[in-house]
């Protein structure tokens, strides 16, 4: 049968209708219906060995469209839909993103297990079932402000199961139910993510935004991702939900073992587990744990539970380097207490070195030091990042464990970031390179040979003009605001974090309304776009949201200024929303610190669509600068190593770059201008002020005149457009070693030996 008529059977059987005659909503809750009944019957990746991924975050966003195009059937949908008068797109947005992720880590577990699958790797996504997410961000009075952001209803992906294991707390034992969502691969095959919850949590708690009773682990545990962790409530409910996920991952791992009557002697030859940054790393103990109690000697559980774990860091960041007091653990967790403190033991017979110590002298837990100790493999997310981990961050590790280090530069999938996000640039390849690159990404190299050709070049800016066009109409739709679509598109869009540098790019827009004022315009109108949700307990990153909003608004409010530049800041930013971003970019901002940030994946997808990087020396933007030359990427500011030795002689001193330079002073100061208190709130904007001058932890102002000189540069380079098309041209062919598939077959081939 057509699938055009399976369609119409379905729109029958449950609406009693025609397609034609269906509303959007209808017309989604048929699709889900039917895409659904495809990825129950379509094969399972099978294997000896399976890969459990272990996250606190799945950042997977919609679906519909995702597995339309793994099933292959996407433009057939399109056009059937078309006929009957409906719009794809118009029905993707009924559809509710599931908010399972905060920022990059999220992401790059959606990513991979995309290519898992895609590459027939047999694999579980293992996470929780957040009922309201990550806070949605609405922007009031110019200030951030959180409330719940649900994701779940009755017409979803997510299937409930009958399965259930009892997680053992301290005081009370609660059941944690598996929930699953079928991932669909390119190869039409189908691996699962497992998300656990727990029946009684309770929405109707939470009031005044996000705030609830912490204390009240059987009504919260599951309801937010990252619930406030400012206080020790706050702090051990996140220890109740990691345990909640390791030990429900651990329970289903053993029992899938018992099902296949595989000794638990021989797990490692069967199972695979990588523990995502720290927030699993309790699935060691925990696995130790049980297979003590299933007989094994200790000694053999942790031999084995070593040889079956591996580690990724995704930063150097102290702060999120997990440790939690042994106190915390004894009060809910203390089945966990003598196997960590016996780890401890067995760590100090391999090194008396404090640095790598799993508990320290003030008795705290250090999360990545019993993966470390305890697992097959740690690896960094881009070179740079991984260098840095071996020869400062953990380089007493490293000198115990060289073999352990390895890199695994990230990557990102190709079917949404390309395929889904920009159709057009997709016809366009299909058209000059054929369709090879959708199985081997590096074939984009292929369009190099078209760098000189005119009418080639000009069709790449056609496509970007498409795309920044439809962005402009988004953004009316969605915030009422009016963007030029032929004014350059700069942007930011990263989760909110000082070393990142939203402030550095802020400081610029400063510096260019300033100069405006004085009657120097840009020789093109440019539109700032940021896109970004701050901590709700990071107060600095809440106060740089509102020096943001504050000058969209003072500029939205000038006439002289807005003909020129314009700044928008998109509400909650999510991944719906950056595949609307993205494939609109001019400029892809990746201002990091050098050495702070540990890969970024932004930026790969920027680049893929045809977007040119303005950044630092940092994370992946090293591994582009590599693959595209000096010619197509736009590099400034202080190096790694300059940075880090700033930090070892703590000799820094922001103060002095604000006295020395007359340029940084107009512009930092001017945050505290009437002008901006007239519209901001002064203290907010008085913090930021002071912060800069007074500590500037991640050195904005070392490199804010590099920045700006730079940013100039890429500006002019953007006024002679072939030249800049061939930009984009060698941007697009090289971004082929960023697909996820190459990393996935990285992770198989030297770590999960799966096939
Ligand atoms: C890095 N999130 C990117 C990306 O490897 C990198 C941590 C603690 C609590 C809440 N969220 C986090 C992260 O650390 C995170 O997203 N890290 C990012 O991982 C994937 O590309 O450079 O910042």
């Amino acid at each position: 049968m057509k699938l055009e008529d399976i369609l119409e059977e379905y729109s029958l059987a449950m609406f009693d209708r025609a397609i034609a005659e269906l509303d959007d909503k209808e017309c989604y809750v048929m699709l889900l219906n039917y895409v659904k009944k495809q990825l129950d019957k379509a094969p399972r990746v099978e294997g000896k060995k399976k890969l459990y991924y272990i996250s606190a975050e799945f950042l997977i966003g919609k679906l519909l469209s995702n597995n339309l195009i793994n099933l292959k059937i996407y433009h057939d949908v399109k056009e059937i839909l078309e006929k009957n008068g409906k719009s794809l797109s118009a029905i993707e947005e009924v559809e509710l993103e599931p908010s399972l992720g905060n920022g990059g880590l999220g992401r790059l577990a959606a990513c991979f297990m995309d290519s898992i699958t895609t590459l027939d790797l047999p694999a579980d996504g293992v996470g929780l079932n957040y009922h309201l997410g990550l806070f949605l961000q609405k922007f009031e009075h110019n200030e951030q402000k959180e409330y719940p952001n649900p994701w779940l209803s009755d017409n979803s992906w997510l299937n409930k199961t009958d399965v259930t294991f009892e997680v053992p707390f301290k005081n009370v034992t609660l059941p944690s139910r598996l929930y699953e969502i079928e991932v669909s691969g390119y190869n039409g095959k189908v691996n699962t993510l497992k998300l656990f919850d727990l029946d009684t949590v309770d929405e109707t708690i939470v009031e005044s935004g996000i705030g609830f009773d912490k204390k009240d682990i059987e009504k919260n545990l599951t309801l937010f991702l990252y619930p406030d962790d400012s206080d020790d409530d706050g702090r051990k409910l996140r220890i109740y939900q990691q345990y909640f996920l390791v030990s429900s991952a651990a329970q289903m791992i053993i029992a899938d073992l018992k099902a296949k009557n595989i000794d638990l002697r021989d797990l490692h030859k069967y199972v695979v587990i990588q523990i995502n940054d720290t927030h699993p790393s309790m699935v060691i103990p925990e696995l130790i744990r049980l297979l003590t109690a299933e007989g094994l000697d200790f000694e053999e559980a942790v031999a084995e539970v070593e040889k079956t774990t591996a580690y990724t860091n995704h930063t150097i960041l102290a702060e999120a380097l997990e440790t939690w007091p042994i106190a915390y653990l004894e009060e809910i967790v203390p089945q966990l207490v003598p196997i960590i403190r016996k780890l401890d033991e067995i760590a100090k017979t391999r090194s008396q070195d404090e640095a790598t110590f799993v508990i320290d002298n003030d008795g705290r837990v250090h999360m990545a030091s019993m993966d470390i100790h305890f697992s097959q493999s740690t690896n960094g997310v881009a070179a740079i990042h991984t260098d840095i981990l071996k020869n400062e961050e953990l380089h007493s590790f490293y000198e115990l464990y060289p073999n352990k280090f390895n890199n695994k530069t990230n990557g990102i999938t190709f079917r949404r970031w390309l395929f889904e996000a920009n159709p057009e640039l997709t016809k366009f390849l299909d058209e000059h390179i054929g369709e090879g690159y959708k199985k081997d990404a590096v074939e984009l190299q292929k369009l190099l040979q078209f760098k000189d050709d005119k009418k080639v070049l000009e069709q790449l800016l056609d496509i970007k003009a498409i795309k920044k066009r439809q962005l402009a109409k988004y953004l009316k739709e969605q915030q009422n605001v009016d963007i030029d679509e032929h004014s350059i598109y700069d942007i930011q869009i990263k989760r909110l974090h000082e070393y990142k540098r939203q402030q550095m790019n802020a400081l610029y827009i400063i510096d260019e309304y300033l100069k405006i004022k004085n009657g120097f315009v840009p020789k093109r109108p440019i539109t700032c776009i940021f896109g970004a949700k701050a901590a709700p307990a990071y107060i600095l990153a809440k106060d740089i949201i509102h020096v943001i909003l504050t000058l969209q608004q003072l500029i939205d409010s000038d006439p002289d200024v807005r003909k020129h530049l314009r700044v928008v800041m998109v509400e909650n930013y999510n991944v719906t929303k950056a595949e609307k971003l993205i494939p609109a970019a001019d400029i892809s901002e990746q201002i990091s610190l050098a050495s702070k940030e540990a890969s970024g994946t932004s930026n790969m997808k920027f680049m893929l669509n045809g977007a040119v990087t303005l950044g630092t020396d940092d994370g992946a933007n090293v591994e582009i600068h590599d693959l595209v030359g000096l010619d197509n990427i736009f590099i400034f500011g202080a190096k790694a190593d300059e940075v880090i030795d700033h930090y070892k002689n703590h000799d820094y001193c922001s103060r002095h770059f604000y006295e020395n330079s007359e340029r940084i002073r107009q512009a930092v100061d001017f945050i505290t201008s009437d002008a901006m208190k007239a519209i901001g709130n002064p203290a907010l904007l008085q913090a930021v002020h002071d912060d800069l001058i007074n500590k500037d932890w991640f050195m904005t102002l070392l490199d804010f005149e590099a920045y700006v000189a730079e940013k100039q540069k890429i500006m002019d380079a953007y006024e002679n457009r072939l030249d800049w098309a061939k930009k984009m041209l060698v941007n697009i062919a090289q971004a082929g070693y960023f697909s996820s598939d190459r990393t996935i077959l990285q992770y198989n081939e030297d770590i999960w030996h799966l096939k």
